[in-house]
């Protein structure tokens, strides 16, 4: 088939529809809370070297970033048309809610809630919401899961990895999973910068960000959640990773088999008998998307490893827009059925969209 070219929506002549699923928006109102944030002497430091660089940098990177990330109309709906998406699966952008505190963390998850759903009823062919929620308060949380279900019709949910360094393997946050499980609802456990206690040895090299510190804090929180017997408690629960997995695919066989050899030896109270192989959870309760790695031999071995049925396409917009990339997706050596896959009906069957 000839390359799709990138300036127009031919989605019918490839034969199946572009669904991007890890994308992301600001609203103008949250960014009013991060300026308040970052102008404290003792902002956290991830923070300030992440959205503190988007809101100040006058590079043309962050500028254009900023422009798009609070544009839900015209600006976004032009760049999906040139890069030929369909659809957008839509997110409140790292870090969310879960840099505030805890009661503004719970009004303003409502509030961008409603203003995503919004959204998508002006664009319900162009856009999905997925439900953001602070995990600092897990009971507002849950209901704000069920709310974002049964109200918004949203079918998803986005956590942006740790919470101020705590992580969702803590028995305290369980119910937010018992609530997404009961809702039959995933959570895109998305990147969020380093914390405080694990920032230094990456920031001083640079390597903080989503070039490779996103990736390693994210693979530990997954892993994280395995190994805390999550997925023994919540066994219908259903999580999604982007960035290829954030490496754990490549991981899988080691971590079989030190963690077999960890709960041998006793060694630590921690880490305790699982059901199951610590890669047959990334089988049966991950969907892994390829946001940031338009990478043919990475998307191949992680469809080998979790089935084709649980990989998924996305772009990371308006972090990593880049069209040329949509094209080699297109010209990847793959069945057209698992193509479809890749780009639409994965998609549709794990955020219910109905086209
Ligand atoms: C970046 C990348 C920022 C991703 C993001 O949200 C993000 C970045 C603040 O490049 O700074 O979602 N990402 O998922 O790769
Ligand atoms: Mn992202």
């Amino acid at each position: 088939m000839e390359p799709t070219p990138p300036t127009s929506r031919l989605s019918n002549q490839m034969g199946y529809q572009r669904i991007a699923t890890e994308e992301a928006f600001a609203p103008p109102e949250m960014l009013d809370i991060y300026r308040k944030l970052l102008a404290h002497s003792d902002v956290d430091p991830g923070f300030k070297g992440l959205m503190g660089f988007y809101m100040s940098s006058p590079s043309a990177r962050a500028q254009h970033i900023m422009r798009c990330l609070q544009d839900l109309d015209q600006i976004r709906l032009q760049h999906m048309d040139e890069a030929g998406i369909d659809r957008q699966v839509i997110a409140l952008t790292a870090p969310g809610v879960q840099v505030m505190d805890k009661a503004t963390a719970v009004s303003f998850s409502r509030l961008a809630n409603d203003q995503l759903a919004e959204a998508v009823r002006r664009h319900p062919t162009r856009f999905t919401g997925m439900i953001a929620v602070a995990p600092q308060d897990p009971g507002e949380a849950a209901k704000e899961i069920e709310r974002g279900v049964t109200k918004l019709a949203m079918n998803s949910v986005i956590i942006n990895s740790h919470t101020q360094g705590e992580y969702l393997s803590d028995s305290k946050f369980w119910d937010i999973f018992a609530a997404a499980e009961a809702h039959d609802v995933p959570i895109y456990l998305h990147p969020n910068s380093l914390p405080r206690n694990m920032i230094q040895p990456f920031q001083e090299c640079g390597l903080d960000g989503a070039i490779y510190g996103f990736g390693v804090e994210t693979g530990l929180h997954a892993l994280r959640i395995i190994t805390a017997g999550v997925f023994d408690r919540f066994p219908k629960l259903q999580m999604i990773i982007g960035h290829m997995g954030e490496a754990l695919p490549f991981w899988a066989y080691r971590l079989d088999y030190m963690h077999r050899a960890t709960v041998a030896s006793n060694r630590y109270e921690s880490v305790k008998p699982l059901k199951k192989k610590p890669s047959d959870y990334l089988r049966e309760n991950f969907y892994i998307t390829n946001s940031g790695v338009a990478w043919e031999p990475a998307i191949k071995f992680t469809q080998s490893l979790i089935g084709v049925d649980r990989v998924l396409y996305a772009m990371d917009y308006p972090y990593q827009y880049a069209v040329e990339e949509v094209v080699a997706m297109d010209n990847m050596q793959m069945s057209a059925q698992d193509k479809k896959k890749f780009f639409q009906s994965n998609a549709e069957a794990v955020f219910k969209i109905k086209s």
